[in-house]
């Protein structure tokens, strides 16, 4: 077994946010898949330096991510903190010859920066092997879940146009948010005001826009992401995609009806997935069968974040 010093980025990690429920992920994945790795250490930002944290048996304590030295020997580093702690620390852990892999949307764009989600484009990998510094982006979650189910049917058929509307749960936007939910919903059935620190609106019994900023364009930047990065993980700059991003009332795990429109005519359509596809129709809007209604279910921590980047680490040792 491949031994490999695995460095997990975890700003606020003990703070309550995103980092800290997506970095407590990872961990589990590790565990659950029983990575190999021959030393672990955790990093954070300078205020949660020095604590300590049990994992697998062993007491580690959070070093400090801008301690001169802090990449030294690492292999693999998993940044899981946000894009300006990836854009900050991600070049220098590259330049101490460490891979990142980082969840943030920081380097999905670039064009030097494979996009991977392992079981649709391993081979976006590209030349990135260990010991040879590089960024490795995770896609947003709801592409990951998205174009789990959608690209087996692209290649086959070749998507033209692709029409997806999200339900997202609040653990896309972190522990503190899916605490608020909680703590709102309890609030609305005694009839008291909801608490609001994280949305503006009231999530408890309610759906709205996803909290992503809105851009010029009217849509909001997790729209956006989708319609980008598809295109890039496609390479296909031409395909025609839109996207509704809304929140939902629900703890864990994302939905999205999926819309696809297709250059060939379809003859089967049949896919088994860690990503659930069901509702799986003819469009009837369109002629030939060359349109289909598909609704996919997935876990956007798991497969949509945590799972995906230590399968892309997993790739590494092979
Ligand atoms: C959500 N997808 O569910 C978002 C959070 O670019 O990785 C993750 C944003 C990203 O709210």
């Amino acid at each position: 077994t491949p031994a490999h010093t695995t460095t997990v980025g975890a700003e606020a990690f003990f703070g309550a946010g995103l980092a800290c429920c997506r970095v407590f992920r990872l961990l589990r994945v590790i565990t659950v898949r029983d990575f190999p790795y021959r030393s672990l250490r955790l990093h954070a930002c300078h205020r949660s330096a020095g604590k300590r944290l049990a994992f697998e048996d062993r007491e580690y304590t959070v070093q400090d991510l801008a301690a001169p030295g802090a990449f030294d020997g690492v292999d693999i580093a998993l940044f899981s903190a946000g894009g300006s702690v990836s854009r900050k620390y991600g070049p220098a852990a590259v330049a101490r010859g460490a891979v990142v892999v980082d969840n943030s949307s920081a380097f999905r764009m670039d064009p030097e920066v494979p996009l991977v989600i392992p079981e649709v484009s391993p081979e976006a990998m590209g030349n990135v092997r260990l010991g040879q510094g590089a960024i490795v982006a995770n896609p947003n979650c709801s592409t990951i879940i998205c174009l789990m189910a959608a690209t087996p049917l692209h290649r086959h058929a070749k998507v033209l146009r692709m029409v997806v509307s999200t339900y997202q749960a609040e653990s896309g936007a972190g522990a503190a948010a899916m605490e608020e939910l909680k703590l709102q919903t309890q609030e609305v059935l005694e009839g008291k005001a909801p608490t609001r620190n994280i949305f503006k609106q009231q999530y408890a019994f309610n759906i709205f826009s996803h909290n992503a900023p809105v851009l010029e364009n009217g849509y909001n930047e997790e729209e956006m992401k989708m319609v980008k990065e598809t295109r890039k993980f496609w390479n296909d700059k031409d395909v025609k995609v839109t996207a509704t991003c809304i929140r939902v009332p629900v703890m864990r795990a994302h939905a999205e009806s999926v819309n696809l429109q297709f250059e060939k005519p379809l003859d089967e359509v049949s896919d088994k997935d860690d990503v659930a596809v069901g509702r799986i129709r003819l469009d009837l809007s369109l002629d030939d069968n060359r349109g289909l209604d598909i609704f996919v279910c997935g876990d956007q921590i798991r497969k949509g974040a945590a799972l995906n980047a230590v399968q892309i680490a997993e790739m590494l040792l092979k």
